[in-house]
C-alpha cells in the first residue's frame, strides 16, 4: 500500500504469515492502509522494540501481534507504547496455540494486549477490530463496517435457504 500505514502488523516468524495474511485481508478490504513487519522478541528484541517505540510517531494508530509457542511479542511491543496492541496467538508447536494464547493473554496489569482467538480467526479479527477502533473517528469505515455485517447476514441467509432445498 503507497498510503502512510495506520497499522502496523508485526509476527514473530516468517511461519506465522499465511494466518497473519487474515488480518491483512481485512484491513485491505476496508481500505486501511497498513504495514507489515517480521520482528521476533526473542530472535530480534532490538529491532522489535524499536519497531514499537517508533511507530506512534510514524503515524501508526494500532499495532497488531501476531506470534506463536512462547509468545511474547505483543506483550513486549505494548511495553513500548501507548498505542492499542491486539495480540494474535499462532497456532503450531507441540501445544498448537494454546501455549501462544495463555503467553498473550495472561499480561500482568498495567500494559494491556487485546487478545484474539487463536490463528486464523483471531488474525481475521485482529483486522476487524482495528478497523472498529479506526471507525471511532471515521464515519466513512463505520458505514463500511454495518455494510459488511450486513452482508454476512445476507451470505448466512443464503446458505440457510440453500439448505432447505435439499
Ligand atoms: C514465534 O515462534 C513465531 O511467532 C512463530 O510462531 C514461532 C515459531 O517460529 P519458527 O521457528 O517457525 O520461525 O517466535
Amino acid at each position: 500500500m503507497n498510503a502512510a500505514p495506520l497499522v502496523l502488523l508485526m509476527m514473530g516468524s516468517d511461519t506465522d504469515l499465511t494466518t497473519m495474511q487474515e488480518a491483512a485481508n481485512i484491513l485491505r478490504t476496508f481500505g486501511v492502509p497498513y504495514e507489515m513487519r517480521i520482528s521476533s522478541a526473542h530472535r530480534s528484541p532490538v529491532r522489535t522494540l524499536a519497531l514499537a517505540s517508533e511507530a506512534a510517531g510514524r503515524g501508526i494508530k494500532i499495532i497488531i501481534a501476531g506470534a506463536g509457542m512462547a509468545a511474547h511479542l505483543a506483550g513486549v511491543v505494548a511495553s513500548k507504547t501507548i498505542l492499542p496492541v491486539i495480540g494474535v496467538p499462532m497456532p503450531g508447536g507441540a501445544l498448537n496455540g494454546v501455549d501462544a494464547l495463555y503467553a498473550t493473554v495472561q499480561m500482568p496489569g498495567g500494559i494491556p494486549v487485546a487478545t484474539m482467538a487463536i490463528g486464523k480467526a483471531g488474525a481475521k479479527n485482529a483486522g476487524l477490530f482495528a478497523v472498529q477502533i479506526l471507525a471511532l473517528s471515521e464515519p466513512v469505515l463505520a458505514e463500511s463496517l454495518l455494510r459488511y455485517r450486513v452482508e454476512m447476514d445476507k451470505e448466512l441467509e443464503q446458505k440457510d435457504a440453500e439448505l432447505q432445498l435439499r
